[in-house]
């Protein structure tokens, strides 16, 4: 199969590490859900930042602070054009998906009182199961849990008869990071939001698939990582409805975010900057708009829709192998796929694909709920990025005959 229609080698170029050998053999990067690689203008805008106009933001009256704040502040004008914000102070930087949850999670301890109720689902990563347990341990609240079916898709029924006035937040993933289910969120937030309920957004593995639209989907607050986007680590956002954003305490304190400071008291700024104490991540936030101006230019639609070809390219291709059991087979997927093969261990199989150069991950995709679920102790997991091909996914078949032979013996 060819792809014609999405000029991939042309994006493939792009990306230095992809040119790499492992073991002799063409780097094959299959664990994009875990971080994506970055292209060379990112990068270069790293390098151009610190040689040119490294400074730190919003302080001093030099020309290099203003030349950094300036893109630091373009940096969160893109990143709120990119996710449909209203306004680019919705968009607050920081360090990545975890850190906004226990940002949002951290305000509510504030919010809740005993017996109030937080929901979130079965299918989720431990970023948007922990940080709630904590808030629920520190107020009194309760967990409660939308289970799945056996395809990976949410209950919306069980989702219903869980909703109640108690009910203080709803908290989900956009994409399930272990199996790939696309929740469908917009519908879930209309549910919610017939309760009166809020809603939280975990697109950690959605912003790299899909168009997404915070205005549309009208949820309270949407999460998501640079470094699962091409850009770096150490940098993601936290957008929030205004009134959610007035509501919530600053998770952290300190310099810059405040407005008067004496020993009896301090006062905060409004957001963004009240949520953002310390020198921030300036030469990652710039560069994430690099990688945010790279994607638009590709186009989010077109991603998508080959990522969808990539997706039931792959799944065609191991569900014919006798013994591989894909785990999630939800309608609407992430070209992410988890499969089990036989008996054999997960990480011997992630070994084996290793020689071939294969990139892959192994274990519980930190979604220990997600494994129990599905009975298994761990899968091994494909994700794919806008660079993989269809050669790539036929190079992982081969490797899994490999396994099959050195585990099973031969045919
Ligand atoms: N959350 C990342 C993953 O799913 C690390 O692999």
């Amino acid at each position: 199969m060819k792809q014609f229609d999405f000029p991939v080698n042309e994006y493939r170029a792009q990306f230095p590490i992809l040119q790499r050998l492992i073991d002799d053999k063409p780097l094959i990067y299959l664990d994009n859900a875990a971080t994506t690689q970055k292209p060379r203008r990112v990068i270069e805008k790293m390098n151009k930042f610190c040689y040119e106009y490294n400074a730190n933001i919003h302080r001093g009256a030099h020309y290099l602070t203003e030349q950094a704040t300036e893109a630091y502040e373009t940096a969160r004008t893109k990143v709120s054009h990119f996710i449909h914000a209203k306004n680019p102070g919705q968009c607050i930087f920081v360090k990545g998906t975890t850190e906004g949850i226990n940002l949002v999670a951290h305000g509510f301890e504030s919010l809740l009182k005993p017996n109030d109720e937080i929901i979130v689902s079965q299918i989720e990563h431990h970023a948007n199961i922990v940080p709630w347990q904590q808030t629920c341990l520190k107020t009194g609240a309760k967990l409660k849990v939308i289970p799945c079916f056996d395809n990976g898709e949410l209950d919306l029924n069980i989702l219903e008869s869980l909703m109640s006035d108690r009910t203080k937040l709803l908290a989900i993933t956009h994409v399930a990071n272990a199996i790939g289910t696309v929740n469908p969120v917009k519908d879930i937030i209309q549910r919610a939001h017939a309760h009166h309920i809020p809603v939280l957004i975990d697109g950690a593995q959605a912003v790299p698939h899909m168009t997404v639209d915070v205005q549309d989907l009208d949820c309270e607050f949407y999460v998501f990582s640079g470094h699962k986007l091409y850009g770096p680590t150490g940098i993601g956002v936290l957008y929030g409805k205004a009134e959610w954003l007035d509501r919530i305490p600053p998770y952290q304190t300190g310099g810059e975010m405040i407005t008067s400071v004496t020993f009896e008291k301090s006062t905060f700024k409004t957001w963004p900057y009240k949520f953002e104490a310390g020198t921030p991540p300036v030469i990652e936030a710039v560069a994430l708009g690099e990688a945010v101006d790279f994607l638009t230019e590709i186009g989010l639609d077109h991603i998508h829709s080959y990522e969808n070809k990539l997706l039931r390219y792959a799944t065609n291709l191991l569900g014919s192998i006798p013994g591989l059991q894909i785990i999630g087979q939800a309608k609407d997927k992430a070209c992410i796929i988890s499969f089990t093969l036989d008996n054999i261990h997960p990480h011997d199989i992630g070994t084996v694909l290793n020689h071939h150069g294969i990139a892959v991950r192994t274990g519980r995709h930190c979604a220990e709920p997600t494994m129990t679920r599905f009975g298994v102790v761990g899968t091994t997991r494909i994700s794919t990025g806008l660079y993989n091909t269809y050669e790539e996914l036929d190079k992982v078949v081969e490797g899994i005959q490999q396994v099959i032979t050195i585990f099973r013996g031969p045919a």
